[in-house]
This record gives structure tokens, sequence and C-alpha cells, in this order.
């Protein structure tokens, strides 16, 4: 039996992020789906949450995706996700914080916000923070996040991105195509073995999300 156990999700953007860092770290483990709809009392004796992911390593249990990520970075270090230079691997860290702070909240908030009128505002924020990414993304001079290799930046954003299909769909938000940068760091992601062997298609979030977007279960 494999030691690594990760429960997680199909649908659940911050435990793909896990998936593509065990894939990219080439980390045996074993995945156990977790029905987020219908959370089972089970996944309530081994998560202190409740939530996806979790990470458990004999009887241990680790979660947060973002503590996951760099638990696997420390403990796997053979296939660095992090530059070494202690000043790069600090802003490599200020990058993924911008994402749980700012970046996720707002895209999540307008993928969860029941209440249409409060969607413009939302949008607003997320066009902003959308622009200060294309403008990061315009600094680096390789093709991923921090240059030329993939790292546990790219890993955090991706999931986004590619749930991105979600709010043109449910909320009418397309992500704009004037930002050259994003969507050529896109296009080099969907690239990565990690990313075809754990992708799923537009329709599979389109579905996966209705009972959220029209409010019949929640988030
Ligand atoms: N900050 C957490 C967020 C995890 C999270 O919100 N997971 C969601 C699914 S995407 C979940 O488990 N929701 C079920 C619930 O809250 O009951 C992380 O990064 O791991």
């Amino acid at each position: 039996m494999n030691t690594l156990q990760l429960y997680s999700s199909d649908v659940c953007p911050f435990a793909y992020r896990v998936r593509l860092a065990l894939h990219e770290k080439a980390i045996p483990h074993e995945v156990i789906s977790v029905d987020l709809g219908n959370i089972p009392d089970w996944y309530y004796e081994i998560s202190p949450t409740g939530r996806a992911p979790l990470l458990k390593q004999k009887d241990q249990v680790i979660w947060e995706s973002t503590v996951i990520n760099e638990f696997l970075e420390d403990a796997y270090p053979d296939r660095p996700l992090l530059p070494r230079d202690p000043v790069a691997r600090a802003h490599a860290r200020i990058w993924i914080e911008y994402c749980n702070n700012t970046f996720q909240p707002n895209f999540c908030g307008l993928v969860f916000e029941l209440d249409k009128k409060k969607h413009d505002k939302i949008k607003d924020a997320l066009r902003e923070s959308l622009v200060f990414l294309e403008a990061g993304l315009a600094e680096t001079p390789g093709a991923y996040w921090l240059g030329d290799e993939c790292s546990l930046v790219d890993l955090t954003y991706y999931p986004f991105f590619e749930q991105a299909v979600v709010l043109a769909k449910y909320r009418g938000f397309e992500m704009p195509e004037k930002h050259v940068n994003l969507n050529r760091w896109q296009a080099t992601m969907k690239q990565r073995a990690s990313v075809q062997d754990n992708c799923r298609d537009s329709d599979f979030y389109i579905d996966a999300y209705r009972p959220y977007v029209d409010g019949t279960i929640g988030k």
C-alpha cells in the first residue's frame, strides 16, 4: 500500500494543486475521492475541518493545500518546486499569498455569491487582481511564473484558470484576452504532463458547479 493518501475531489481547485505537486514530484500516492456535496461521516473522523484536500501519511494528517505542498517540498526535495535562493523563495511565497488572500477569494467569491447585486463589485476586484497578475508575469523572463522552471506558484494558480469557464457560463465574466502573458502561461501549463493527467474539461466544471451557483447546495 502507498504510504501517502490524498483525500481529494476533482472539482476542488485546492486539491488539484496538491495532485499537480504530487505528479510533478513523482511521489507515489493513492487518491481517495471525497464527495464534498455530501461529506461522509468517515471523513470527519479523519479530517479536522471536513475540507479537501487532506494528506495522510501513516497516522499523521496534513491539511491546507499550501501547507501540504510545502510539506511535499520539504519531505521530497529531489524534484524541487521552489527556488533555492532565499529571496526568490520568499518572492514565490508572496505570489502564493496573493493567490490565497486576494485572487482566489475574488474568484471563488464570484462563483459562490448568490446575490447578483454584489457581482459587479466582485468582478471589479477580480479584474484588478488579474491586471496585477498580468503585470507580474510580464516581468518574468521564462515560460513559468518564476522563470524557466515550473514551481509551486504555477501549481497554486493554474486550477482556477482551468475552472474559469464557470465564471463565463454562470456569471458572464470572461478572462480578458488582452492579458497575453496570462494566456501564454496558461497555454504552457496545459502542456504539462501533470496537468494533462489531472485536468477536467469545461462540461465537467459547468455541471459540477451548477448546484453551488444556483444555491441548491452551500459552498
Ligand atoms: N484553504 C483550504 C481550502 C479548502 C477548501 O475550501 N476545500 C473545499 C472544496 S474546494 C471544501 O472542502 N469544501 C467542503 C466544505 O467546506 O464543507 C485549502 O487551501 O486547502
